[in-house]
């Protein structure tokens, strides 16, 4: 248990190199016959899929899934044909329902406002066609593609392409074809890790080059994405989850338990409990260790090693304190887990989301809550928001100023043209002022 200063010293984020799982290096060895790093893994891969296109997807897909499908796209067959159960499918479009509706709130309209010094203003414009990376390895990730296509649609982005590794069987799983049915997308390929993004950021025969990619991957594919950074646009590099979950002794231990070990399933995650009392700490240490007993496997084996690894416990000693020490760390996910947590609310300055009480499990905000899941990781939630429509337009600046406009600010432009030694600026100003050089 965690406590002042040494409670803030673990929730420091430091900068040093993440480190890359043994299991990564050893199956880094076994694919290349040699002990290569992430970054070079990666720098191969991209070169490859630049220089063959099609045919370096295909083998390292090969090589790396296990599987060589018989085409990269889906075909209109198999996304027409792909089928869930009545459960399933309702939820699915429960989820898109209501994603969509919290981004049609999220204000993305630009301006022009025409007065007496002409007009200025932003246009805002949706971008072209946008791919989507939707992670397979340990589950489909059907709420990621949800949560990461309804933004871009809602900003009005006319073309989403997904890119998703096959299974072992050469198929995407039917529930991803279900919901890329259910949100219009056509185009869907069977292609993952490094090489997808290759194929996203590049364009090959069949997959077309797009003006910016989104959603979250393994380490490989978010190297690749930070390497495609400038050829194409990314919207962040969601790294392994992280939750902080604030709680005192009006919490339910089960409750703040079982939070805890939602996220800790996931791989890589960090749970963090900053509690104001001792008591509650004590017990929901009790519940997890009794709630993970009971959790089958696999998913009891991934959610311990994030507890083992990674789970921090701090003892604050007011919520105060809690609140600064969340602020520092920048979750990714804050819980409020408190007698009033919405008085708390109006203190949380940085965070990727913010679930208030007891009925808002960030569980739900995975799913169906609203706000897309794929949010700020690593402390990056200091300069970086979650997935929103604004990731999918960009703003064009409009300059539009009249004549008596122009009389009163030129001469200050072409003083400053001057002070910078750019003569033929200031001449291009005081032309217009009638001012003959
Ligand atoms: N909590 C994860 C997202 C997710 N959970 C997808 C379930 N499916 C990262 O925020
Ligand atoms: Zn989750």
């Amino acid at each position: 248990v965690l406590q002042g200063e040494d409670a803030r010293a673990a929730l420091t984020r430091s900068f040093a190199e993440i480190p890359v799982p043994d299991a990564v290096l050893a199956r880094i060895e076994q694919t290349f016959g040699e002990r290569l790093s992430p970054e070079e893994v990666v720098t191969r891969l991209l070169a490859d899929v630049r220089a063959r296109g099609d045919a370096a997807l295909l083998d390292w897909t090969e090589r790396l899934d296990g599987v060589r499908p018989e085409a990269l796209e889906v075909t209109a067959d198999e996304l027409a044909s792909a089928e869930v159960d009545g459960e399933l499918h309702a939820a699915i479009r429960l989820a898109i329902t209501r994603v969509r509706d919290f981004y049609a709130q999220q204000p993305a309209h630009g301006f022009l406002n025409h007065g007496p010094d002409g007009a200025l203003g932003q246009l805002v414009r949706p971008l072209g066609r946008v791919g989507v990376y939707v992670p397979g390895g340990l589950a489909p990730l059907i709420s990621t593609l949800i949560h990461t296509a309804v933004p871009a649609q809602v900003a009005g982005v006319g073309e989403i392409v997904v890119t998703t590794p096959p299974g072992r069987d050469g198929t995407v799983h039917p529930a991803i074809l279900v919901a890329a049915r259910e949100l219009g997308i056509t185009r869907v390929f069977k292609v993952g890790g490094a090489q997808a993004i290759g194929a996203l950021a590049f364009g090959t025969a069949s997959v077309p080059a797009v003006d910016k990619i989104a959603g979250p991957g393994n380490l490989f594919v978010v190297i690749a994405k930070r390497m495609v950074y400038g050829v194409t646009g990314i919207e962040s590099l969601p790294g392994p989850t992280e939750t902080l979950v604030i709680a005192d002794d009006s919490a339910d231990p089960r409750h703040v338990a079982a939070d805890l070990l939602a996220q800790a399933e996931h791989n890589g995650a960090e749970p963090i409990l900053v509690s104001v009392s001792r008591e509650l700490l004590l017990r929901v240490q009790t519940e997890l260790s009794e709630q993970l007993e009971r959790l089958p496997e696999p998913n009891r084996s991934w959610a311990r090693d994030s507890v083992e690894a990674r789970m921090k416990v701090v003892l604050a000693a007011d919520l105060e304190e809690a609140l600064s020490l969340a602020n520092l760390y920048a979750p990714e996910h804050l819980c409020l887990l408190t007698r009033d947590p919405w008085s708390l609310l109006g203190r949380v300055t940085r965070a990727g989301g913010v679930f208030v009480g007891e009925a808002s499990m960030e569980a739900l905000g995975d799913y169906v809550a609203g706000p897309s899941h794929v949010m700020p990781t690593g402390g990056t939630a200091r300069f970086m928001s979650p997935v929103n429509v604004r990731d999918f337009q960009n703003i064009i600046s409009v300059v539009g100023v009249n004549e008596e406009t122009l009389r009163r600010i030129g001469p200050a432009a072409a003083t400053l043209a001057r002070a910078e030694g750019l003569e033929a600026h200031a001449r291009a100003i005081e032309s217009r002022l009638g001012e003959e050089p």
